[in-house]
């Protein structure tokens, strides 16, 4: 069956960087991200006989075997799904009644799916790819809920978001609306590692993103390589690995509480000591660029001067600054006098994945 789903990125307010497995994808720490209402990515899967390999185009343009895209992403996602030993299937009446949350998380961790068809996905974001706006967040949170329709895998959200994680760790996060809370887990298999939602889209509508890209080039260096090589040689991997349990606590407390100013306080330190990690990673790892810089000094300058707002930063050059409604206006008036910004988005909580009719193929 041929299906389409439409799932948006998240933004980290409490940040992931490192795994400690990187075949299942399970982090060092938990993190929380919010679902923006943009940054969008549709995706339309088929699995069919008449497709005799796995084909993927991410806008436009087919990725085939030998690029990273194909083999470590798609590929590796498509086979988790369909190395599902024979023992393992499920009797039709099993499915028939639709398993149980847990029998179904079980089988993830083997491989999901009954069958041994080939797929076709076709991908469409309408934001620049590979350059720190989590677009492989939303890519496999629409990929995760597109395969769970086609194959009729019958997977709750919990389930959706451990398929989700396996794909790219942080669209584990976007399977649910507003504010979701990707718990790192202690199981060595991954069943306990996968995210909830703390609050949903519109438990706090105030809440804004104003994205400020600096640079639409993809990234040299891709955030897997990357966190990977950070756990390896960062000095000060520990240090962020000690401060993180507070920093959940407080922007955990923040959301519940819609205290703008404790959520944005410590989501920006919480991205300055990302940053650190990044800048002593041998050899070192900078996604900044000099917009990324002069952005960084004007919140400080324009919080200085009273109007709240604070940033977050990915792994790349852009600047996503944190506001509310009532300040968005002034912000936008002076974000917009900055020059050699390639563009602005402003994104506000948004919803979970959603299953669509109108295909791309
Ligand atoms: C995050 N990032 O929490 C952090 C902040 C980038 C900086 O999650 O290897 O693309 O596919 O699990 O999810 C980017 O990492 O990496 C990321 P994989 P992913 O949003």
């Amino acid at each position: 069956m041929k299906i389409t789903a439409i799932a948006n990125s998240n933004i980290a307010l409490v940040k992931y960087w490192g795994k400690r497995n990187e075949k299942l994808i399970l982090p060092q720490n938990s993190s929380i991200g919010l679902t923006t209402d943009c940054l969008s990515v549709k995706t339309t899967l088929e699995f069919a006989r008449k497709y005799k390999k796995d084909i993927l185009i991410l806008d436009g343009k087919e990725f085939k075997r030998g690029s990273e895209e194909y083999d470590k992403y798609f590929k590796s996602f498509l086979n988790k799904l369909r190395n599902l030993p024979r023992s393992e299937i499920l009797t039709s009446a099993e499915s028939r009644k639709g398993f149980a949350s847990q029998t179904s998380v079980k089988i993830l961790l083997r491989g999901l799916a009954k069958t041994k068809l080939r797929a076709k996905a076709v991908s469409q974001s309408g934001f620049p790819k590979a350059a720190g706006l989590a677009s492989s967040a939303a890519g496999f949170a629409a990929m995760a809920a597109a395969a769970n329709s086609a194959l009729n895998l019958g997977l709750n959200a919990q389930g959706l978001s451990i398929l989700a994680r396996q794909g790219s760790g942080s669209a584990c996060r976007s399977i649910f609306g507003g504010f979701a809370e990707w718990q790192r887990g202690k199981k060595r298999d991954g069943l306990d590692s996968f995210a909830r939602q703390i609050a949903n889209e519109n438990y706090w509508p105030d809440f804004r993103l104003v994205i400020c890209l600096t640079s639409k080039k993809e990234k040299k260096i891709k955030s897997r390589a990357g966190m990977a090589q950070t756990v390896k040689t960062s000095p000060f991997y520990d240090g962020w690995l000690k401060t993180i349990d507070d920093d959940l606590k407080k922007v955990r407390k923040g959301i519940r509480e819609r205290d703008f100013s404790l959520v944005g306080k410590t989501a920006e330190e919480n991205c300055l000591k990302m940053h650190a990690l990044m800048l002593t990673t041998k050899p070192a790892i900078i996604y900044w660029n000099s917009g990324t810089i002069a952005l960084i000094h004007r919140v400080f300058e324009w919080r200085k001067n009273g109007l709240e707002c604070y940033f977050t930063i990915d792994a790349g050059p852009q600047v996503k600054i944190l506001c509310l409604k009532k300040n968005l206006k002034v912000l936008l008036k002076r974000v917009k006098k900055i020059a050699g910004l390639e563009g602005i988005i402003v994104a506000k909580p948004g919803p979970g994945p959603k299953i669509v009719n109108n295909h791309l193929f």
